[in-house]
C-alpha cells in the first residue's frame, strides 16, 4: 500500500502496574485495588437512549484506569494523570451540585449520587489515568464516573448490578456535572463485552452481547476525531432532549420509543412542523439499530456500512447535530472506500466512525486527512475501534479490605 498504516500504534490502556506504582508515590500508600473502565463509541442509535429506545455501542481499548483505597476519615483525595500535578481533596459530607469544577466533579459525582442513593460510602484516595481522548464525543466522562463507581462499589461492599451502576453514573453526570445526558454511555461502559457490540435498551436496560467480529471478516473500524469540541452543557442538546419529550406528551406517549415506523406518517401529521424532523429521525434511528443487530446476527458485519451512513444522513438533515467537519469526514470515507462512516455520540463535532475493508482503511484515513487540510480544517486524529471489554477490577489478587467488606 502506499499509504502507512492509519492508526498504527494503539495507545492501549494505562499499565496498571505503573498505576498502582503513581498512587503509591502520591498518597503514601498501596491502594486496595486497580479498577479500569472504557470510553466507547456507538456504531448506530444515536439521541434514543432519552427517548427509551435502543442503541448500539461498543467499549473502546481506551480507559480509564483507577487505583483507589478507602479513607475512614470522611476525605476524598483525588489525583489525575491528565491533571495539573495537584491533588484536590474534598469533603465526601460536603459535595453539592456544583461546588466541584473541573474534572474532580465526574468522580465527586458519583461518591456524591451513591450518597443520594442511601447508600454507606464515605471517602477514598484515588489515581486516575486515561487514554480516552477528551471532547472527543468518546465518553471520556463515562469511562471517569464508572471506574469510580465500579471501584466504590468494591471498597465500600455494595454489590450493586450493573445497570445500577450506569444509573448512578448518570445521575452524577445529570444532577452534579449538570449534563442532562442519557444512559448510553454509561451502559457501554460498564457493560460492553470483548469482542461485541452491546444492544441496549434503554428504558428496560436489558442488554443483549451482539457478536461483532470485524477481523474475521477482514474489516477496520477507524474512529476520525474531527477534533472540533463539542460540550453537551450547552444547551442544544438539552433543546433537542426537551423537543423529544413534548412531541412524546403531544401523542400521548410515554416517550418517542413507543411509535413505531407504520405509525410514524400520521403521527407527523399531528405535530407541529419544528418537531417532524426530531420524531422522523427518532423512530427511523430505533428501526435502524433493529436492521443492524439483524445483520451482525446474521454474520454480515459489512451490511452494517449502509445503516450507518443512512443514520448520519438522518443526524444532519433531521436531528441536525452533524457539522461541516463530520461531514466531510464521512463523505469523503465513503467516497475512498469505506463500506458507511457515520458521526458517533452526541454531535456538534466529536468522532467519526468508518467501517472499512481493511486494505482500504490506509487509503480512507489519508483521504480524510487530505480533505480536512484542503478545507483548512484542523488535522483529524485516527484511533481504531476493537470491541473491548466493559469496566472491572485489574488486580484480582490485590491486597485490601475489597469485595463484601462494609464500612464499620
Ligand atoms: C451523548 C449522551 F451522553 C448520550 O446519553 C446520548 O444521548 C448521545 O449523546 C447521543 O446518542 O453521548
Amino acid at each position: 500500500s502506499r499509504h502507512s498504516d492509519p492508526a498504527p500504534r494503539q495507545p492501549a490502556a494505562p499499565d496498571t502496574t505503573a498505576v498502582r506504582r503513581e498512587f503509591e508515590r502520591i498518597h503514601g500508600r498501596a491502594p486496595h485495588g486497580v479498577w479500569a473502565a472504557p470510553g466507547r463509541v456507538n456504531l448506530i442509535g444515536e439521541h434514543t437512549d432519552y427517548n427509551d429506545g435502543f442503541a448500539l455501542p461498543m467499549a473502546l481499548p481506551q480507559r480509564t484506569v483507577l487505583a483507589a483505597r478507602r479513607r475512614a476519615d470522611g476525605l476524598l483525595r483525588l489525583h489525575s494523570a491528565q491533571g495539573d500535578g495537584r491533588t484536590t481533596q474534598l469533603r465526601v459530607a460536603e459535595l453539592a451540585p456544583g461546588a466541584v469544577p473541573g474534572w474532580a466533579r465526574y468522580p465527586a459525582g458519583v461518591v456524591w449520587a451513591l450518597r443520594e442513593r442511601g447508600l454507606p460510602v464515605g471517602g477514598a484516595d484515588l489515581y486516575l489515568d486515561s487514554t480516552v481522548p477528551t471532547g472527543a464525543g468518546l465518553s471520556s466522562s463515562a469511562a471517569l464516573e464508572c471506574a469510580v463507581a465500579v471501584a466504590y462499589d468494591e471498597l465500600y461492599g455494595l454489590g450493586l448490578e450493573r445497570p445500577e451502576l450506569a444509573r448512578v453514573a448518570q445521575y452524577a453526570e445529570n444532577a452534579f456535572a449538570g449534563v442532562p445526558c442519557g444512559v448510553m454511555d454509561q451502559m457501554a461502559s460498564v457493560c460492553s463485552a470483548e469482542g461485541h457490540a452491546l444492544h441496549l435498551d434503554s428504558r428496560s436496560l436489558e442488554v443483549r452481547q451482539v457478536p461483532f467480529d470485524l477481523t474475521g471478516h477482514g474489516l477496520r473500524l477507524l474512529v476520525l476525531d474531527t477534533r472540533v469540541q463539542h460540550d453537551l452543557a450547552d444547551g442544544a442538546y438539552a433543546a433537542l432532549r426537551a423537543g423529544c419529550e413534548r412531541a412524546a406528551k403531544l401523542l400521548g406517549l410515554g416517550a418517542l420509543r413507543d411509535l413505531t415506523e407504520p405509525e410514524l406518517p400520521a403521527a407527523l401529521a399531528a405535530l407541529p412542523a419544528e418537531l417532524v424532523p426530531l420524531v422522523r429521525h427518532v423512530v427511523t434511528e430505533n428501526a435502524r439499530v433493529e436492521q443492524a443487530v439483524a445483520r451482525l446476527a446474521a454474520g454480515e458485519p459489512e451490511a452494517l456500512g449502509p445503516v450507518l451512513t443512512a443514520g448520519h444522513a438522518s443526524l444532519r438533515d433531521d436531528y441536525r447535530v452533524s457539522c461541516p467537519e463530520t461531514d466531510l469526514a464521512v463523505d469523503t470515507a465513503v467516497a475512498a472506500g469505506a463500506l458507511g462512516a457515520r458521526m458517533t455520540g452526541g454531535g456538534f463535532g466529536g468522532s467519526v466512525i468508518a467501517l472499512v475493508p481493511a486494505a482500504a482503511a490506509p487509503a480512507v484515513a489519508a483521504a480524510v486527512a487530505e480533505a480536512f487540510a484542503a478545507a483548512g480544517f484542523a488535522a483529524p486524529a485516527v484511533l481504531e475501534a476493537v470491541p473491548s471489554a466493559g469496566a472491572g477490577r485489574l488486580d484480582r489478587a490485590g491486597p485490601g479490605p475489597v469485595g463484601g467488606t462494609r464500612p464499620g
